[in-house]
């Protein structure tokens, strides 16, 4: 097998220099918590290839299901010879998404490409326009999702024009916005009104909590209100999960932690344990207001994908993963408050079930929004990490977060190893930290 040294110099020659990877290792194997490189070096697992593999790369049911399907037919285009597989990931959807009534899904292949599915439906649906997402929102790479995505670098530098009738409001952001989530909702809609009109508004769209932005989780209350004004508005509310979705939070998804039933649901990442597949689930009468035809793709809902989706569920239903998640919390938050406790530029911890992270701030230091971020700690620490075996990201509008996000199958042991290189990580660099 080639070197890591060898396939990175390959790579220069081969791979475009726009799509970059974290480390300079590469992968052999992987399962549980952990992944070994090409080098033999085995790391601890904190990424779950950012929120996918919740059931674990090469999870045994995966493994069997994907194989036994690509024997018997790997792709037939649902759009000209529909299959089972299609149809039973569209009824688990409809059965695991919050909400008690009647549902439809349509299945495409990335995040992105759900979202603008989801657009595409609420906009039909309502016969409006406009598009309201937040601050620090992140929704997809592709024109239309870089439009609702809030952050230029890396993301939208250079590739505009990006598309119209989209309007950003401010994000619920504890850390930064000191207020509640009652008056963070009454801020966002006031604008809403002013600067769109409730009647020109065709979805509110949001991440229960923020992924790529910060692992911002909102204060309480804010969703519920933003979700009442928009059933009253007319529009549709869209909650995007696919980072926060299958279990990650502690929950099937982050809606139901307070009560929230959306109009329609984005989901991708954690359905397919590693398989490329992506949803739009919702309202019977909303996703049915588009005419035959009007959604679909070559790839969308591959019958490999599919098989791979329904026995991820089996595994998370099997498992209890969202109790897994609940778990990982109960040992991970204790932790990472007591690292906060002895070093000043952790300013918080947060997040929901295996989705938790640190912001690091420049301590004593602080703006117009909040305390001063620390970007260059955050990436001195992502890199002892990486250095010590841990794979672990960063994430946030201003790159000073840093996410856990571990397959939900990750044993203690594993979760203890990668807690103590976290831990080492900081403890070494606290003294330039500060
Ligand atoms: N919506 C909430 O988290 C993908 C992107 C990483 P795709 N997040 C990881 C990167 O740098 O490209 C994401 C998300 C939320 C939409 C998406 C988009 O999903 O499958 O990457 O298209």
């Amino acid at each position: 097998m080639p070197s890591s040294a060898e396939l990175h110099r390959r790579r220069s020659e081969a791979v475009a220099r726009g799509v970059s990877s974290m480390i300079p290792s590469y992968v052999s194997s992987a399962g549980g918590g952990t992944m070994t490189d090409v080098d033999g070096r085995e790391w601890i697992d904190f990424a779950a290839g950012i929120a996918v593999t919740n059931v674990g790369n090469a999870a045994p049911r995966v493994v069997a299901a994907v194989r036994d399907q690509v024997e018997r037919f790997a792709h037939t285009c649902f759009m000209i010879a529909p299959y089972e597989q299609y149809v039973a990931v569209c009824e688990e959807l409809a059965a695991l998404t919050p909400g008690d009534f009647a549902k439809r899904s349509a299945l495409f292949n990335s995040g992105a490409e759900a979202v603008e599915n989801a657009v595409k439906i609420a906009r039909h649906a309502t016969g409006r326009q406009a598009i309201v997402v937040f601050d620090h929102a992140y929704h997809g790479r592709t024109n239309l999702t870089l439009a609702l995505t809030a952050k230029v670098m890396p993301y939208k530098q250079g590739f505009g024009p990006f598309a119209g009738e989209i309007y950003r409001v401010p994000m619920s952001y504890p850390l930064r916005d000191g207020r509640s989530g009652a008056d963070a909702a009454a801020y966002a809609i006031g604008q809403i009104e002013k600067h769109v009109g409730a009647a020109n508004v065709a979805a509110v769209l949001i991440e229960p909590v923020q992924g790529e932005g910060g692992f911002v989780v909102p204060a309480p209350g804010f969703l519920p209100a933003l979700a009442a004004w928009t059933r009253q508005a007319g529009a549709v509310f869209i909650a995007d999960e696919i980072q926060t979705g299958f279990c990650r939070t502690g929950a099937w998804f982050a809606s139901e932690h307070e009560g929230i039933e959306p109009d329609l649901i984005t989901t991708a990442k954690g359905i397919a344990g590693g398989l490329p597949l992506a949803a739009v689930t919702g309202r019977a009468e909303i996703m049915d207001a588009v005419h035959p035809g009007g959604l679909g793709g070559t790839y969308g809902g591959n019958p490999i994908a599919c098989a791979a989706a329904l026995a991820s569920i089996e595994t998370m239903r099997e498992l209890d993963l969202a109790a897994a998640a609940r778990h990982i919390e109960a040992v991970a938050r204790p932790r990472l408050e007591a690292l906060a406790a002895k070093h000043p530029q952790i300013g918080e911890v947060r997040g929901r079930g295996a989705m938790l992270a640190l912001e690091l701030i420049v301590p004593g230091e602080s703006g117009p929004n909040g305390p001063a971020p620390d970007p260059q700690g955050t990436a001195a620490v992502a890199k002892a990490a990486h250095e010590s075996g841990l794979l672990l990201l960063t994430c946030g509008t201003y790159g000073n977060v840093i996410r856990l996000l571990p397959p939900l199958v990750i044993t203690d042991d594993e979760l203890d190893r990668g807690l103590t290189l976290l831990e080492q990580a900081f403890d070494n660099l606290g003294a330039s930290l500060v």
